[in-house]
Parts: C-alpha cells; sequence; structure tokens
C-alpha cells in the first residue's frame, strides 16, 4: 500500500514537474500531462540507463533542460535539451551520434520520437526513494524453504541449463544445455539484464529492469520461481555470497534508483539491508545519483565487490557481519560499469568506460592495484581470459568506441609466470575488429578461440555476426559468422543483433542470441567451437528479444 501510495506520488510529482517544466522553462515545447507520462515510462525503458534518472548523462550525454560547469581551470560551458531543440533532438533519436546514441528510428515511431525530443526538454521528474520497508512490503514468499524439495526431484543435468533473458517479454526461458529443449519459460521483471547462479546451482536470481528480482528453484519437477522482492524502481545487477560457510546465504542487488544496495535473505529474498551510495565522486564533487552497475561475489573472501558508477568508487562489503557493516571505498575513474575476474580469481577487472580505463582491484590485499589504459570505452561483460603465447595470463575487453579488442596481461603468483610481470596490467595487443559496437567477449579453459559480437555496429552485417579469433594464431584474421543467416529465420526489417556468446558445461559449444524486433520470432543459435559449424538453432514463437544467456556451472564458477 505504501508502495501504490508513493507511485501514485511520483505521478502526481511527475505531472506537477512537467506543469512546472512548461512554466519554468518557457521555451519548452508544450506537452500534454498523457504525454508526459508515455515520455515518462519510454524514458525509463529506453533511455534512463545511459543518461540517468535525473538525466545528468554518464555513458550517454546529459540531457537536463539547461546545463552549466566550471571546468577545473575555470572555463565556464552550457548546454542543455532546450538550446538544442526539438528538430535537432528527434535527429539525435532517430539516427543517433558517432558519439555512440544509438539509432532509434527502428524501434520507436515518429511520433514518439517527437515526442521524446519534446520530453526531455522537460524538467526531468524525480522518482520516489525505496526504503528497507518499501522493499519488505513488496516481498512475497512464494514457495516457504519447508515446502521446497529435498532433493533434485527431475532428471535435468542442471550443471547444464541455461538461463536465458527474453528482453522485451519480461520473461526467462530455461533451457536444458544437453538437449536443446526449452525446459520452462517463467515471468521476471521487465528486460531482465542477468541472471545470477547460487554457489550450491540451485538457485538462479533474476533482475528486471523494474528492479524486480526473483528467485527460482531449479530442484522442483519444473523450474519453480519461490519468492520475489522488489529493489526500487531501476536496477542492473545481483550476487550471491560465494565464500565456504556462506554458501546461498545472502543475496546482494544494486540499483540505479534509488543509488543503493540491498542485503537480502538467500533463499527467501527476504530484505535484510539497504545502503545509499550517494557521496562524493573520485574528483570531489556530490553526486545525488551514484548508480549501483557490476557485483561480484569474491571466492576468496566473504565480501562482494559493489561498483559504483558515477562516483568512480569500488566498495567491497564484507558480509560475516550485517549487523555491523564493515566496508572498504577504493578509488579508481568514472563511470564504472562491467566487468570480470582475472585468471586467478583475486583481482576485479572493470570497466571505467567515459575514462577509457579499466580498474583492476586486487580483492585480496583490498586496494587498487592498477588504473590500465584502454582504447575507447571499453566494454568487457565479464571478460575472457587465458594464457597468451608470449604474455602469460591475460584478460580480454571489447570496445563500444573503438574497433579493437584488447588482451591485458594481469599478475599472477604462481612462479612460472613471474617473467610477464613486466607486462602487468598494460594493454599488451589490440586485436582488431571490422568496426567498433563490441559488447561481450568470451572463452572457455578447454577453448582455443576467443569469441567478440559486434551488436552496437550501425552496419547490419557486423551487427548481425559475430568474429572469432584463433588464440593459436592471434596474427590471423578473425572468422566471421552470420549467425542471422545461419538461423534460417526470414529477414526482417529490425536489425537482429547477434550478442553474447556463452560456452555451454563442457566448453564445446558457443551459444548466441541472435536479438531481433521487439515482437519478431528470433532464436539462439549454436556453434560446435572446434569446427565453427552451426550445430543447432533453437526457435519458438516464444523466443522474442533473447539477450544475455547464464549457463549455471560457468555462472556458478566464473568461468569466462
Ligand atoms: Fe547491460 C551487464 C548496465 C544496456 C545486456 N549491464 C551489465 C552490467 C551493468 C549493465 C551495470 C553489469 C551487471 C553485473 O555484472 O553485475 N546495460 C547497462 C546499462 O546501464 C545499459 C548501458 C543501458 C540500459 O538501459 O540498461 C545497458 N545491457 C544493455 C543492453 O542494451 C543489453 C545488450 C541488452 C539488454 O538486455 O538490455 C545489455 N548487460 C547485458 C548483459 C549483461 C549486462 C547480457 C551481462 C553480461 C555478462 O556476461 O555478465
Amino acid at each position: 500500500k505504501a508502495l501504490q501510495l508513493k507511485t501514485l506520488a511520483w505521478s502526481v510529482a511527475a505531472a506537477l514537474s512537467a506543469a512546472s517544466g512548461i512554466a519554468m522553462a518557457n521555451t519548452a515545447p508544450a506537452i500534454t500531462e498523457a504525454e508526459f507520462e508515455q515520455g515518462k515510462k519510454i524514458y525509463f525503458e529506453r533511455c534512463a540507463g545511459c543518461h540517468g534518472v535525473l538525466r545528468k548523462g554518464a555513458t550517454g550525454k546529459n540531457l537536463e533542460p539547461h546545463w552549466k560547469k566550471t571546468d577545473a581551470d575555470g572555463k565556464v560551458t552550457e548546454g542543455g535539451t532546450l538550446k538544442l531543440g526539438t528538430k535537432r533532438l528527434e535527429s539525435i533519436i532517430a539516427y543517433g551520434t558517432e558519439g555512440g546514441m544509438v539509432n532509434y528510428d527502428d524501434i520507436l515511431t515518429k511520433d514518439e520520437i517527437n515526442l521524446m525530443a519534446r520530453y526531455i526538454q522537460q524538467t526531468p521528474a524525480i522518482p520516489p526513494e525505496f526504503s528497507l520497508n518499501d522493499m519488505k512490503d513488496s516481498w512475497k514468499l512464494l514457495v516457504p524453504k519447508d515446502q521446497r524439495p529435498k532433493k533434485q526431484l527431475n532428471k535435468v543435468n542442471l550443471k547444464n541449463v541455461f538461463a536465458i533473458t527474453l528482453r522485451d517479454a519480461g520473461k526467462l526461458a530455461l533451457v536444458d544445455g544437453d538437449n536443446h529443449k526449452i525446459w520452462k519459460i517463467l515471468d521476471t521483471g521487465y528486460a531482465v539484464h542477468i541472471s545470477r547462479l547460487s554457489a550450491s546451482g540451485r538457485y538462479v536470481y533474476t533482475v528486471g529492469r523494474d528492479g524486480l528480482t526473483t528467485i527460482i528453484d531449479l530442484w522442483f519437477e519444473e523450474p519453480k520461481t519461490v519468492a520475489t522482492v522488489r529493489l526500487g524502481s531501476d536496477a542492473r545487477s545481483v550476487d550471491t555470497s560465494k565464500f565456504k560457510g556462506y554458501e546461498d546465504k545472502y543475496l546482494i542487488g544494486g540499483t540505479y534508483w534509488p543509488p543503493q544496495y540491498s542485503i537480502m535473505d538467500g533463499e527467501t529474498l527476504e530484505p535484510i539491508k539497504v545502503v545509499s551510495t550517494r557521496g562524493q565522486t573520485v574528483d570531489g564533487d556530490y553526486h545525488p545519483e551514484p548508480r549501483v552497475a557490476s557485483i561480484v561475489a569474491s571466492h576468496i573472501k566473504p565480501e562482494w565487490v559493489v561498483n559504483v558508477k558515477e562516483t568512480g568508487q569500488i566498495i567491497l562489503v564484507d558480509y560475516t557481519d550485517l549487523k555491523n557493516l564493515k566496508t572498504t571505498t577504493i578509488e579508481s575513474a568514472k563511470f564504472l560499469h562491467d566487468g570480470g575476474w582475472d585468471y586467478s580469481k583475486r583481482y576485479f577487472m572493470v570497466a571505467a568506460n567515459a575514462s577509457n580505463k579499466v580498474a583492476a582491484v586486487d580483492t585480496k590485499d583490498g586496494k587498487l592495484a592498477a588504473l590500465i589504459d584502454t582504447a575507447k570505452i571499453p566494454h568487457p561483460g565479464r571478460g575472457a581470459n587465458f594464457i597468451h603465447p608470449q604474455f602469460g595470463p591475460v584478460w580480454t575487453t571489447g570496445h563500444l568506441g573503438d574497433a579493437v579488442v584488447s588482451l591485458i596481461s594481469t599478475a599472477s603468483d604462481e612462479a612460472k609466470y613471474a617473467k610477464h610481470k613486466e607486462h602487468n596490467w598494460k594493454v599488451v595487443q589490440e586485436l582488431k575488429m571490422p568496426g567498433a559496437g563490441n559488447l561481450f567477449v568470451k572463452t572457455h579453459p578447454k577453448s582455443k578461440n576467443l569469441w567478440a559480437d559486434a551488436p552496437m555496429n550501425p552496419e547490419r552485417e557486423i551487427a548481425e555476426s559475430v568474429y572469432v579469433y584463433d588464440l593459436n594464431d592471434l596474427s590471423k584474421e578473425p572468422r566471421r559468422l552470420d549467425v542471422a543467416k545461419d538461423s534460417g529465420l526470414p529477414e526482417s526489417k529490425a536489425i537482429r543483433r547477434a550478442t553474447h556468446p556463452e560456452y555451454n558445461e563442457a566448453g564445446d559449444e558457443v551459444w548466441i542470441s541472435l536479438w531481433g524486433g521487439k515482437t519478431d520470432q528470433s532464436a539462439i543459435v549454436i556453434y560446435d567451437d572446434k569446427t565453427l559449424k552451426l550445430k543447432k538453432v533453437i526457435t519458438d514463437p516464444a523466443i522474442v528479444t533473447p539477450t544475455g544467456k547464464f549457463n549455471v556451472f560457468n555462472t556458478m564458477q566464473d568461468i569466462y
């Protein structure tokens, strides 16, 4: 009830804000209350992730009606959406920009583009805060622990199950990796961003962009959602407690709005604690919306690594005593986004995308090991680890803003890699991609291939393909696999972006999502990792906008 009242208050505040926007900024174009509500919904679904709820900008530009900033040398610059005006904004939204803004002319209608151009000239609506008590009000324990199976009731090889986001459908497909059959499709929050696994591999956790978090028990005859809870109104990350003695005990979730992280019971999702991330940036400014980006659980300590986007601060959260929470805050660079473990699982590598850097956090000693300069806008997903013939252990990231994949030498305590020490924390090689727009890279300890996608490239041919590098000979051009063509599905108006390579448990198959139009039937395309031959296409009317895929075993063990 409290939540409903708050949401209502938000709508009223938004309408008032819209009205005051019109009144205060007299050059803002007219917008009706209904249009404002529609704009708010589209903004949340499509724009807030990059530009922020308060529109102060991060990965995307500042979209406030008017902004003014003073540089370190005292130079004052001003700008804003009012200055750009409706026509220019319509063109940017429709066709994108060289700076990385993607085109929306195949996602939004002409009228919607015009509406959004007018909407972002209004004063931003501020959504409500979300407290521990709000979380408790939203918590639904659907199946209590004592009514759950005592042992696995199905015969499925759970380690090889894939949790696949059906983005625009607001669902999750659980697919049996052994027989390539859809096992169950479950309702989730809107556009699940990631799925993570409990340390035992029994529970799958999902987090929707709308903050709805679910826990799915794989031990029933068929997978079942056993609890749900809302973390806030905009979220991207969750992880579980993985340290020995704490398996499946806690779950942590991070939100974009409100900017905070929440700790829950790992088996019931009962909310336990909420901690705000508002505070100072590494540049010394106060930020009202420092969003929680990636979160990862350490295997070597009872700790989570929480990456705060706008402040550039990395928080190590010790979960041994939640009443007396101990945290370590490490300064790095802006804007922290996604990342993964290095080969040794001691260092967490996280992209600071606006700084064109990767931060390496030493989780054993609890400090920053290095800030590594890279090509433009690193975007690793979780990255990929392998042993380079010349440089020893390397961690890999692709780039949204440059046509390369970067290999970074990572430190190791193993004597056999001591000779590579001089290269540690440097980009030791850049592999050429056919264009920018990479989102994810992947390999597997048993594989000799490195897979890279390029779904954000504006060229259809590039965005619909994946590129495979031969780790035995990195001087060779990557092999292009035309995933859209291999799917056998009829051509469509919308680009079908080939994205997020994921290995099966054995490490001999690679699964690619074909992310098509928001109502188009699409597919998961599976390749044999050795021969690079097409092995199987999983398609079904329910397979709509598949994006992230998470193999149970590889996600549980952080194998990438
Ligand atoms: Fe993601 C990871 C945020 C757009 C698919 N994305 C992440 C993480 C963050 C994030 C913080 C790291 C989570 C973690 O590891 O704990 N993503 C954002 C955004 O803010 C952004 C740029 C804009 C938005 O509005 O959300 C954004 N992301 C996208 C997409 O458009 C993608 C391609 C499709 C989709 O589903 O929305 C997308 N993001 C993913 C995937 C991962 C991810 C598949 C997990 C990668 C992995 O292998 O772990």
